[in-house]
Parts: C-alpha cells; sequence; structure tokens
C-alpha cells in the first residue's frame, strides 16, 4: 500500500529498478544502474488519487485517447488509467530482468462507460532497458474501434535544450493550435507549447538531452502514431498536478512525453477475436 492507498510494485535487479501503481497499470519510476537520475520523470505535484492518473512515468491511454469523440462527459484519454489492474506474479528472466503481467477485462464498471467486451495484457519488462506490450483482444461479437497511446514522460535536464529526433519528413496534427496539419523539419524542439500528433510513422525516436548527457531511444512496433508534448509554463500552470514553478525539480521544464500510439488517421478497428499488440523499448545511453 502507497501514498493515497493506492498499491504499487517495487522492482529491483541487478539491471534496474521500477514502480508500478496497479491502478492503471502505471510504471511510475524506471531508473536503470547505468543511470543516475531515473529516465521517466514524475510531477513534484502528482496527486496520490483513487481513480486519477499520476503525473509520473507511463500512464496508459486507452481506449481512446484525448478527448472522448462524442461525449466530452467521458474521461480524457480513456479509462484504463484511472481503475485497478490484476498483477500476475513477477517472474526474473535468464538476462537478469524482471517481467511482470497486468491484466484489465470488461466489467460492469467499464461496460457502462464503453460498451465493449475485451482483455486487454501488459508486460512489463524492467531491466536496462524497458520493454513494454499492451495486447488488446476483441472478445466480444462487434468490431470496436480503438485509439491508444503509452503516455510516456522522460526526465530531461531542462525543455529547451532538448531535441527530439526521428520525425523528419513526418506529418503531424498541431493540436497545440488550431489542429492545421504540418510537416516536421528536423529535430523537434521546444521553445512554446508543442502538442502534436505525428501520424503514420513507426520510427524510432531519440530525446537528446544535452544536461543529463543521455540519449534516450524508443523504439516501437504496432504503434503508427507518435504524440509530442510539453505544456509550457501557462498550460502547466492549469495542472494542479504540474504547476507553472519552472527551476524546481519535477517541474514542467524538467519533462517531454514521447508517446507511442495509435490516435487520428490510424486509430484501429479490432474485429470480434482479434488482437492487437503495441510493443515498446526505452533504452538510455550516456552521452
Ligand atoms: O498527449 C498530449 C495530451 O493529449 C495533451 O493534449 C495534454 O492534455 C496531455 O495529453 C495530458 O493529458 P492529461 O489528461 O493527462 O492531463
Amino acid at each position: 500500500m502507497g501514498p493515497g492507498g493506492l498499491l504499487f510494485a517495487q522492482i529491483e535487479n541487478d539491471l534496474a529498478t521500477a514502480t508500478i501503481c496497479l491502478q492503471g497499470a502505471q510504471v511510475t519510476r524506471w531508473q536503470p544502474r547505468s543511470q543516475e537520475e531515473p529516465v521517466t520523470f514524475m510531477s513534484a505535484k502528482t496527486q496520490y488519487t483513487e481513480g486519477k492518473p499520476l503525473r509520473a512515468g507511463i500512464p496508459i491511454c486507452w481506449p481512446w485517447f484525448g478527448p472522448h469523440p462524442t461525449d466530452k462527459a467521458r474521461p480524457s484519454h480513456g479509462f484504463a488509467r484511472n481503475v485497478l489492474w490484476e498483477a500476475r506474479a513477477p517472474a526474473r528472466l535468464g538476462s537478469g530482468a524482471t517481467q511482470l503481467s497486468l491484466l484489465l477485462s470488461d466489467s460492469e464498471r467499464t461496460l457502462a462507460s464503453w460498451p465493449h467486451r475485451f482483455i486487454l495484457e501488459y508486460r512489463v519488462t524492467v531491466g536496462d532497458a524497458l520493454d513494454l506490450e499492451l495486447t488488446t483482444t476483441n472478445t466480444g461479437n462487434e468490431p470496436f474501434p480503438l485509439s491508444e497511446a503509452l503516455h510516456a514522460y522522460f526526465q530531461v535536464g531542462d525543455i529547451g535544450s532538448v531535441q527530439v529526433l526521428g520525425l523528419d519528413g513526418a506529418e503531424f496534427v498541431d493540436t497545440a493550435g488550431a489542429g492545421q496539419r504540418q510537416h516536421q523539419h528536423g529535430a523537434v524542439t521546444f521553445a512554446s507549447e508543442v502538442d502534436r500528433v505525428y501520424v503514420n510513422t513507426e520510427a524510432t525516436c531519440t530525446i537528446v538531452d544535452p544536461l543529463l548527457k543521455r540519449r534516450i531511444h524508443i523504439s516501437k512496433r504496432g504503434s503508427h502514431s507518435t504524440v509530442v508534448w510539453n505544456p509550457w509554463e501557462k498550460k502547466a500552470a492549469a495542472l494542479a498536478d504540474l504547476g507553472a514553478a519552472p527551476a524546481t525539480r519535477g517541474g514542467w521544464r524538467q519533462f517531454v512525453c514521447v508517446e507511442s500510439a495509435n490516435a487520428r488517421d490510424n486509430t484501429l478497428a479490432l474485429d470480434p477475436g482479434q488482437s492487437h499488440r503495441v510493443a515498446v523499448r526505452y533504452h538510455a545511453e550516456s552521452i
């Protein structure tokens, strides 16, 4: 039992340490032994509240990304990040990594906000790399639409000095603006709010962080969109669990979200009996 009465799994092995909140199956912290700082970010103002995701690590957006397409009263980014998942016993792999599987399936509560039967399996492998596999299976009798994201918050030295590589030439929807479509030229850099859904890209992205002297590589399969987000000062101030303070550890200048998603043009349709898997690997390299 942890803060706010939430349940957490702590993983420690020779390669890394990690914390996973069973509410939302949210990896809230991952630090390979090779790194002096966690690779994931946690807001200094994170709120530990039942039914609310933590502003930390990797919340899972599922079965819709962003606002619900027709009903704004339903939770932003779906419900998977707000409910308790079932954890299986962890397994130690030959590599020295630890694997934890978590499960979520339809219940009265999920059927009330989304009328579809499903099984969602999440395999978290904690080692020098962090491997995440999210598999959705449609166990009902009708197809359903699916949009999703592993909404990863990465800790950086200062948002103004980082670059995100790997999206050169990709088309994006500018959600921070009026939703116009543009193409990326070169690296993504940050001097004001950035909120972009890059579509039709499976490319590996790299966060280059000269202050923390590392590169974080994000490679993926089964994800055709990449979302890049930093709220900048005004939007951060409007989020009670983030705030406007720029310079403190755990403030808005210390993270960038690079999210492995299927959203917008890449929304999926799953037939009865069909499964879909998103698999990502995060790896930090010192420079
Ligand atoms: O992925 C970017 C985004 O969709 C932004 O628009 C921003 O609102 C963010 O996610 C955080 O959403 P949340 O509901 O967790 O506050």
